[in-house]
C-alpha cells in the first residue's frame, strides 16, 4: 500500500449489517441493534443485529440441516477445494473493502489491515490443497483374515466465536480449515467488530459455499456467545479470547462433552542475549510489543534481556518507539492506531498506573495521546520491573513492555517460564547452542529465533500451559476438525464364536 496516500474518508453514515442463516440474509426487524463507533474517530460507522438465542437456534439447525445432507461433507474434496479457491480470488479482489472495515471496527493501520487480508487469501489457498491432502491410514499387516482402516471424518457443526483483536485474521486461520475437513459453521464475531466476518459470508456466498454451510450470528459474548459453548446440536466450539472465558467455555461444554478448541492469553517472553545483533533484536522486541498497539494474543510483552546490556537494549527500543508513527489508523503511513475500545483502553491505562505504583522504571512512554479524538497510547517501556509486578504476570494487552534482566541462560528460561501461559516465545541470539536449547526448554506453542510474530498458513497456532488447547491452521488445523474413526475388515470366513 502507498505510505504516501491521503487518508481515507468516514462513511457518511453507519452501514446496516443483516445476520446470515441457511443462506439468507435477516436484518434486524424488531431486534436491538448494536452501533459501533470508531475506536480512532468516535464516530458510529456501523449497526449490527443483537440476534437473540432463537436466532442462534436456527442458525444451528440450518448448519446441522446442510451437513447432515453431505451437500458439503460428502462431496469430493476436490469441489471443495475449488471452491476454496475461488474465496481466495474474491477475497483479493474485494481487499480494499474488507480492510476498511476492519481499520474502521477496530482501529488498526489501514496499511496493516490490507496486508492481514492479503494473507488470508493464501490460507484458503492452503486450506483448498489441505482438503485434498487429508486422509487416513491403513493396517495392511493384521494377519490374512483382516485388514484395518483408520478414516477422518468432519466432526460435524462448529461453533466459532472470534474476538476484536484481528477479527478477520483469525476468522481465516480457522474457516479455511474446517471447510476443508468438511464441517459446517455458525460463526459468531465479536460484538464490537463484525463487519468482516458478515463480508466473509458474502465472499463465501459468491464463491459457491452451499447455503447454510457458513452461518453468521452478531451477538453478545454473554448471551449468544455463551449459548453457543452450552448448545447441545453443536459438535465442536473454536473459541478465541480471554482466559476468563476459555474457562467458562470448559464448563459450559460439560452438557454434550462437545470438542473444544481454545486460543486464550499470552505473557510472551523476549528472550534477549548479549550476543544478539542488537539493532535487529531491538526492531523485533518494538515490532513484538507496538504491532497492534499490544493487543495480539502473542506480543512479546515481557523482555528478558542479558543483565550486561540491559540499560543500552531497553534505551534502543525506546529510540524506535519515539520513531514510530502513531495516529489515525485511515493514514496509510500510520504504524499503530488506536486502542479498540473504551474498556481495554482503561485496562491498560489502570496497568501502566499499576507498574508505576508497584515501583517500575518508565523508560519511555507512559500516557494516553491526545489527538482530539478517539483513544491512543503511546508505546510504553518499564524497566526494573520484578516478577512478582502486576505488569510482568498480566496480560495487559496494550504496548507496554516490561524488562527482566537476566546473568544466566538457566535464569532466563526460568523467567520465561515463570508464568501460566505459554503461547509464543522468541529468542534473540547468534548462538546456535543457547537458540536451539532456549527453543526447546521453554513452554510456548510457537517459537521465533531471531525474529517475532511471524506466520502463515503453513504453521500450526496454539498454546502450552492456559494458553489453550488444541491447533489451528496447517495439516494439523484440518485435522482438528476431523473425527477419527478405526474399521476392522474381516478377510473370508468366520472363526465361529458358537460352534
Ligand atoms: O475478551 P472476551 P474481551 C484477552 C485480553 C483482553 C481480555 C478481555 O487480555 O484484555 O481478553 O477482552 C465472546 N461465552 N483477549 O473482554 O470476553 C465475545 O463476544 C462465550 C485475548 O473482549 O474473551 C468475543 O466474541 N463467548 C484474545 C470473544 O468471546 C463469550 C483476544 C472474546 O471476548 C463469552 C481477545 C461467554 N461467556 C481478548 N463472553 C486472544 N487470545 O487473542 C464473551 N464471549
Amino acid at each position: 500500500m502507498d505510505k504516501n496516500a491521503p487518508a481515507l474518508s468516514l462513511p457518511a453514515e453507519p452501514r446496516e449489517f443483516g445476520f446470515l442463516v441457511g443462506g439468507q440474509w435477516i436484518a434486524a426487524g424488531d431486534r436491538e441493534v448494536f452501533e459501533r463507533s470508531s475506536p480512532a474517530h468516535d464516530v458510529p460507522v456501523s449497526k449490527v443485529v443483537k440476534c437473540t438465542p432463537a436466532d442462534l437456534d436456527m442458525a444451528v439447525a440450518a448448519a446441522r440441516e446442510a451437513f447432515e445432507d453431505g451437500r458439503w461433507s460428502r462431496i469430493p474434496a476436490v469441489e471443495r477445494a475449488n471452491v476454496l479457491l475461488r474465496v481466495a480470488q474474491i477475497i483479493r479482489r474485494r481487499a480494499d473493502e474488507i480492510a476498511y472495515w476492519e481499520t474502521l471496527e477496530n482501529g488498526k493501520p489501514i496499511a496493516q489491515a490490507r496486508s492481514e487480508v492479503d494473507g488470508t487469501a493464501g490460507m484458503f489457498e492452503y486450506a483448498a490443497g489441505a482438503a485434498r491432502a487429508l486422509h487416513g491410514d491403513a493396517f495392511n499387516n493384521l494377519g490374512d483374515g483382516m485388514f484395518g482402516l483408520v478414516t477422518r471424518e468432519p466432526i460435524g457443526v462448529v461453533g466459532l466465536i472470534t474476538p476484536w483483536n484481528f477479527p478477520f485474521l483469525i476468522l481465516c486461520e480457522r474457516v479455511p480449515y474446517i471447510l476443508a475437513a468438511g464441517c459446517t459453521i455458525v460463526a459468531k464475531p465479536s460484538e464490537v467488530t463484525s463487519a468482516t466476518t458478515l463480508l466473509l459470508g458474502e465472499v463465501l456466498q459468491e464463491a459457491g459455499v452451499p447455503d447454510g454451510v457458513f452461518n453468521v450470528v452478531t451477538g453478545s459474548g454473554s448471551t449468544i456467545g455463551q449459548a453457543m459453548t452450552e448448545h447441545l446440536d453443536i459438535d465442536m466450539v473454536s473459541f478465541t479470547g480471554s482466559t476468563a472465558v476459555g474457562r467458562s467455555c470448559v464448563q459450559a461444554a460439560a452438557g454434550n462433552f462437545k470438542k473444544l478448541g481454545l486460543e486464550l492469553g499470552g505473557k510472551n517472553p523476549q528472550i534477549v542475549f548479549a550476543d544478539a545483533n542488537l539493532e535487529d533484536a531491538a526492531d523485533g522486541v518494538a515490532f513484538g510489543i507496538g504491532f497492534n498497539t499490544g493487543q495480539c494474543c502473542v506480543s512479546g510483552s515481557r523482555l528478558i534481556v542479558e543483565r550486561s546490556v540491559a540499560r543500552e537494549f531497553e534505551q534502543l527500543v525506546a529510540s524506535k518507539f519515539e520513531k514510530i508513527k502513531v495516529g489515525d489508523p485511515l493514514d496509510p503511513a500510520t504504524q499503530v492506531g488506536a486502542i479498540t475500545t473504551p474498556a481495554q483502553n482503561k485496562t491498560i491505562m489502570d496497568y501502566i498506573t499499576k507498574g508505576r505504583e508497584q515501583g517500575a522504571r518508565v523508560v519511555c512512554g507512559g500516557e494516553q495521546l491526545d489527538f482530539g479524538r478517539g483513544q491512543y497510547i503511546a508505546p510504553t517501556v518499564f524497566g526494573d520491573v520484578t516478577g512478582d509486578m502486576a505488569i510482568a504476570r498480566d496480560e495487559i494487552f496494550g504496548p507496554v513492555l516490561s524488562v527482566m534482566p537476566f546473568d544466566t541462560e538457566e535464569e532466563a528460561i526460568a523467567i520465561a517460564n515463570d508464568t501460566v501461559y505459554g503461547l509464543a516465545a522468541s529468542v534473540w541470539t547468534k548462538n546456535i547452542d543457547k537458540a536451539l536449547n532456549v527453543t526447546r526448554r521453554v513452554r510456548a506453542g510457537r517459537f521465533w529465533v531471531n525474529t517475532t510474530l511471524s506466520g502463515g498458513p503453513e504453521l500450526p497456532i496454539g498454546g502450552f500451559k492456559q494458553s489453550g488447547w488444541g491447533r489451528e491452521a496447517g495439516v494439523y488445523g484440518v485435522e482438528e476438525y476431523t473425527q477419527i474413526k478405526s474399521v476392522h475388515i474381516e478377510i473370508g470366513k468366520r472363526d465361529p464364536w458358537v460352534s
